[in-house]
């Protein structure tokens, strides 16, 4: 055998157990080894049934997605499934942890899957611009129905070991000892009489598919893909498994994966998935994390709440410190009424949510802080006030508490200068709803010790963040690309646009809603007030806020809300005035583009990226991709501002940077050396070497 894979016997039953750490990705050292043990205990008299079971902490979590886009190497995992299928014995799947993608496809060449109580069971393969390449649109079907195998592979979605066992995709959930239990139920099935049926000759669930109602449902999905290409041919393929003979819907499944695994949008969508994990890794060898067992946070408003239920939703017990009692009790209730409001929607049960409510204390007193690993600062945006709370801190906090700021631009090497502890504090920029954004921008000060941020990333992660480590800069890297990114567009407004035409540009390259929309959602006053600190101002954005108009909470902005609604409506006073603003200005409208909007909105964007790389605010390329996927919508089909760059092509980027920096004048064209630098190498090449 192979150390990826071994075979035990145990009273009769084969146990295959495979061992890859640490996902036991089913790489080409795996699948070889696997399907030569197959092969011989098919025909193995000594082995009356077959137990696939692995080894550390999960069951095979899919297919190796690094192997992706490579020569592939047989056997491949669709041989492997298709020779389990021949066996003329009860094969059978262990599951514990978690059965995803190629995985679950494995186990469904089995006969039957047994699971451990804790296990989870999914085709996560659209998340990655794919579809389940190994059979897992024709065969899910037939265990779990039509309806519920176009839920899971649409959503990419686990379900747990309970609900795979309701749905008829499990036959049997152990509480404990499972490899033990599941050796039982294999003896058990090798001792019956009933013909074993593998899962392809399975078509009952078929037969009940309302393929009118599937259709309908598929067409509700669609509405949701926004340009993503995978969902789509999930929803294809498992039609194809209801309406054609196995092995032509298994063909055609074959020809929709190659075609998305060649495409680039699951080329941009498997770049995601490691950059997630590369952007919270911290320099430094074997880190010892420090212990977080209860969290401070110091300001019980829209950001400070939002902080605390992100901390308590994972489980963390949470102090809560506030002025005066009346704030204090203000924000515990609009605590309890948010999570009032998932009970109603269903998304969180009674219970749950007592119990996270049960994690919170409150206090108006600093000393109740000293006994918190972890405070969090979401107090006012001004520099002396996060500084005096900072001084406070550092007098009532224990002795190695990580100290962090929720600032969102101010400078965190100041805050930190304002304690004795400087290498304890950094800076943590939630996304508001603090609760629901994944986004989580941890930023590293010039004193921050490494153990302190990869405590940080490591607690970001438990508590389901997007963790990416920056560096300190006006914004960082979220917020400082934003400005890049709409600096342009009160001049497009002057010149002849329209905010729904920008914002359709917007749309129409993926993103959610573009920047006149999303100024309208957040609040015009916001930029305001902002600009007003900073000495700025913007013609017509002030104007309409002198005029009210802060966006839907007040009904207006760029666009009129009609009762209550947030749907955008174009407004011909705001049309007017933009009119008039460019006729102070002697600008004589003109009918703008698409394509100019994006080169005028996005090329910065990129551009800014790439002096943010160059400054070594962001660590890796990829890592900006990370922030701007997760924290402001940038279209996961075109894996972020730098990876598409690539795509857009760069040389072409900075050709149109120069052409509207020689235009305009203005120096937010100015091409950065680091994207020439890409133009010309194809790699994002910082002074320290290439990304
Ligand atoms: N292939 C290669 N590496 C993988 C991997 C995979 N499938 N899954 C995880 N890793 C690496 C990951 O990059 C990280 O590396 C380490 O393992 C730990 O992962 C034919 C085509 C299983 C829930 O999409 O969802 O099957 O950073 O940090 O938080 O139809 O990993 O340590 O160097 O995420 O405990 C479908 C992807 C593949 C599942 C565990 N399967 N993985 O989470 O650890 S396509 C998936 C996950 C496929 C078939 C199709 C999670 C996890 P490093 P981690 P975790």
């Amino acid at each position: 055998m192979s150390n990826f894979v071994s075979v035990a016997n145990e009273n009769g039953v084969a146990v295959v157990t495979i061992d890859n750490p640490p996902v036991n990705a089913l790489s080409f050292n795996v699948r070889k080894p696997l399907y030569e043990a197959l092969i011989a205990l098919r025909d193995d008299p000594a082995a009356k049934a077959i137990v696939i079971a692995c080894a550390g902490r999960t069951f095979v979590a899919g297919a190796d997605i690094t192997e992706f886009g490579k020569p592939v190497e047989q056997p491949e995992l669709r041989a492997i499934i298709a020779l389990l299928e021949t066996i003329a014995k009860p094969t059978i799947a262990a599951i514990h942890g978690t059965a995803l993608g190629g995985g679950l496809e494995l186990a469904l060449g089995c006969h039957f899957r047994n699971a451990d109580r804790g296990a989870r069971l999914g085709l996560p393969e659209v998340k990655l611009g794919l579809l389940p390449g190994g059979g897992g649109t024709v065969r899910l079907p037939r265990l779990v129905g039509a309806k519920k195998a176009l839920d899971m592979i649409v959503s990419g979605t686990p379900i747990s070991a309970g609900e795979a066992e309701a749905v008829g995709l499990v036959d049997a959930v152990f509480d404990d000892d499972l490899l033990a239990q599941t050796v039982r139920f294999a003896s058990e099935m090798a001792d019956r009489s009933e013909p074993l049926v593998p899962v392809r000759d399975r078509n009952g669930r078929l037969a009940e598919t309302d393929l009118a109602f599937f259709d309908a449902q598929a067409a509700g999905l669609a509405k949701k893909a926004r340009g993503l290409d995978a969902p789509l041919a999930c929803a294809e393929a498992v039609r194809n498994a209801i309406t054609l003979p196995f092995d032509e819907a298994l063909a055609a499944e074959r020809q929709l994966f190659v075609k998305l695994v060649s495409g680039d949008q699951s080329r941009a969508q498997r770049h995601l998935f490691f950059a997630e994990r590369e952007a919270a890794k911290v320099p430094g060898k074997d880190l010892q994390k420090r212990r977080i067992a209860r969290v401070g946070i110091i300001g019980a408003g829209t950001m400070g709440g939002g902080i605390a239920m992100a901390f308590a939703n994972g489980g963390l017990p949470v102090t809560l410190l506030e002025t005066s009692a009346e704030a204090l009790q203000r924000g515990l209730a609009t605590i309890e009424k948010n999570y009032a409001v998932s009970v109603g929607r269903g998304s969180l049960s009674e219970e749950a949510k007592q119990q996270r409510l049960d994690l919170f204390s409150g206090s108006t007193d600093y000393a109740d802080l000293g006994d918190c690993d972890l405070i969090i600062e979401a107090v006012f945006e001004d520099m002396a006030v996060k500084k005096e709370v900072f001084g406070r801190l550092d007098a009532v906090a224990k002795p190695g508490a990580i100290l962090a700021t929720n600032t969102s631009y101010l400078d965190v090497n100041a805050i930190a200068a304002s304690t004795a502890r400087p290498q304890d504090v950094l800076g943590m920029h939630f996304f508001s709803p603090a609760n629901v954004m994944k986004l989580l921008e941890i930023v590293r000060a010039e004193k921050t010790a490494p153990d302190a941020l990869a405590t940080v990333a490591d607690l970001a992660r438990r508590i389901g963040k997007v963790a990416v480590i920056v560096g300190v800069c006006h914004g960082f890297v979220g917020n400082r690309m934003l400005a890049a990114r709409g600096a342009e567009n009160e001049f497009l407004l002057l010149e002849g646009a329209t905010p729904g035409q920008v914002d359709k540009a917007f749309t129409d390259f993926g993103w959610p809603m573009g920047p006149f929309q999303m100024g309208d959602l957040a609040g015009l006053d916001i930029g305001w007030r902002n600009r007003k600190a900073l000495g700025q101002t913007a013609a017509i954005a002030d104007t309409l806020c002198e005029q009210g108009r802060f966006g839907q909470k007040t009904g207006r902005g760029w666009y009129r809300y009609g009762g209550g609604s947030r749907e955008p409506i174009g407004d011909p006073d705001v049309e007017a005035l933009i009119r008039a603003k460019a006729a102070e200005q002697g600008i004589t409208p003109r009918a703008i583009g698409a394509e100019e909007i994006v080169e005028r909105t996005l090329y910065p964007l990129v551009n800014e990226g790439a002096k943010i790389l160059e400054e070594g605010i962001a660590a890796r390329a990829s890592d900006i991709d990370v922030v701007w996927v997760n924290g402001y919508g940038f279209p996961v089909g075109k894996g972020g501002p730098m990876f598409w760059a690539g795509l857009e092509g760069a040389a072409e980027i900075v050709e149109r940077l120069e052409h509207w920096r020689a235009k305009t004048g203005r120096a937010i064209f100015e091409p950065a050396p680091v994207l020439r630098r890409f133009a010309q190498t194809g790699t994002w090449e910082v002074a320290g070497g290439a990304q």
